[in-house]
């Protein structure tokens, strides 16, 4: 199976990317954040949950996401290979994740994390808040949190997978496509595709 982790800061292009390559190699995408915020529109008890660490650019609870994590996985298994958007965010997350593949005798492939500086993704994420409709997305504060939070609880996971050799750190600034012919530089040797269109 191909395992791909999208990794990044907040508004980096994990989701944008992530559907791109979904596409390319047939993959299951799971994104918490969609998952998330999937609930929280349908009113669900687990959205009503999530909303109050969300609505203040917190990480939902390791635990809670680690089950939803393993229950969208369970469901849907039949798949070639698994692209995480947004997961793991924390050490916590990446060794459940790791328990969680080995129990399916398949490793984490590769981990592609994209590069982008502060001004630029405080940008985006305004923008996007100026017609998504999502609240995380609106107040400047906010997203300050969510920077804060990602130097200091998700950050850490890039020794994490350095000293698994798997990290690949690209630049996520430029066009979409630019960076999508960067990620694909890095999967398509480890892919069954043997050339790149
Ligand atoms: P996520 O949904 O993962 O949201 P994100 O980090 O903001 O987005 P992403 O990096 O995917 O950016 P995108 O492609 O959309 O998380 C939201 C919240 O959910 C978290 O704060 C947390 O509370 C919770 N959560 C999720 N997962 C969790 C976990 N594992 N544990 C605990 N809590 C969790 O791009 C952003 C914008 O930039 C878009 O508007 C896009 O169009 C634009 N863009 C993309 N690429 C661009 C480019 N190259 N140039 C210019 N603009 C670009």
């Amino acid at each position: 199976m191909l395992n791909l982790i999208l990794f990044g800061p907040p508004g980096s292009g994990k989701g944008t990317q992530a559907t791109m390559l979904k596409e390319r190699y047939d993959l299951l995408h799971i994104s918490t954040g969609d998952i998330f915020r999937n609930e929280l529109k349908n009113h669900t008890a687990l959205g009503l949950e999530v909303q109050q660490y969300m609505e203040a650019g917190q990480l939902v609870p390791d635990d809670l996401t680690i089950r939803i994590l393993a229950d969208f996985t369970e469901k849907n298994s039949t798949s070639k290979g698994i692209i995480f958007d947004g997961f793991p965010r924390t050490i916590a997350q990446a060794d459940a994740l790791d328990a969680f593949l080995s129990s399916k005798n398949t490793p984490v492939s590769l981990v592609l994390a994209l590069q982008v500086n502060d001004n630029e993704l405080i940008k985006r994420i305004l923008l996007r808040g100026s017609f998504s409709g999502r609240s995380d997305d609106q107040d400047q504060s906010v997203v300050t949190k969510r920077l804060a939070v990602y130097n200091n609880q998700t950050a850490p996971l890039i020794d994490y997978y350095k000293k698994q050799n798997k990290l690949r750190a690209l630049n996520g600034e430029g066009s979409i496509e630019e960076i999508f012919s960067s990620l694909c530089n890095q999967i398509d040797p480890i892919s069954n595709r043997s050339v790149y269109q």
